[in-house]
């Protein structure tokens, strides 16, 4: 196996935080410099059709796109500690709450990035200050919301960590370039990302 990643960018990130909770630190890892546009060359599109990371290519040459299906694919090769749902229900409400924090917290805070940051130029061509703002809005309500459901509960998803906290954080810490971060008018959230740094997925840099 080799994974392909950018160690700042978030979505790689996510896989690799997955792993340091895993404890699984043996896989080979190619980073790729994505301002630079190594990523955009014909030689990895072939393994990336969407010229993406992170991209997992297994022993067999085949290659897995898609943050959360490698995910997938890891915890059934690492299945402890389990951070996808044991049975059938858990899996579900896990896999709820992953994508909800994915599409309306990770997904806008990455874009307000992308489309707001003079760093993110290069890779975010066509960057509008109106989406910017557009996706600064909802990522922010979005804060406001998860901030009342961490009021009663320690992770995102309930009881216990799993893969939505670490989508969730993928996506905020994504968002420090902005000058952001949960502060006083959301406490839970940052009491909550602060609970995240003491565990292996908060030790992963950049
Ligand atoms: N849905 C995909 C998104 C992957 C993605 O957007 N990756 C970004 C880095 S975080 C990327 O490779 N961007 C390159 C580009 O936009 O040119 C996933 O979760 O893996």
């Amino acid at each position: 196996m080799k994974l392909y990643m950018a160690p700042y960018a978030p979505n790689p990130r996510r896989v690799a935080m997955f792993l340091a909770e895993k404890g699984v630190s043996d896989i080979p890892i190619e980073v790729l410099d994505l301002p630079a546009g190594a990523h955009r060359t014909a030689e990895f599109r072939a393994k990336s059709p969407l010229s993406q990371v992170p991209t997992l290519e297994l022993d067999n040459g085949t290659c897995l796109t898609e943050s959360r299906a490698i995910c997938t694919y890891l915890e059934g090769l690492y299945p402890e500690p389990n951070l996808m749902g044991r049975d059938a229900t858990e899996r579900a409400f896990l896999e709820m709450w992953d994508r909800r924090v994915e599409l309306a917290f990770a997904m806008p805070l990455m874009m307000w990035v992308r489309h707001g940051h003079p760093g993110l130029a290069a890779i975010e061509t066509r960057q509008s200050a109106d989406v910017a703002s557009f996706y600064e809005g909802g990522a922010k309500r979005m804060a406001v919301w998860l901030d009342q459901q961490l009021a009663g509960q320690p992770w995102i998803a309930g009881e216990r960590f799993s893969i939505a906290d670490i989508t969730a954080a993928a996506g905020m810490d994504f968002a420090k370039m902005m000058k952001w971060r949960p502060e006083e008018n959301t406490p839970h959230l940052k009491a909550w990302r602060e609970r995240l740094a003491a565990r292996p997925a908060g030790q992963v840099g950049p």
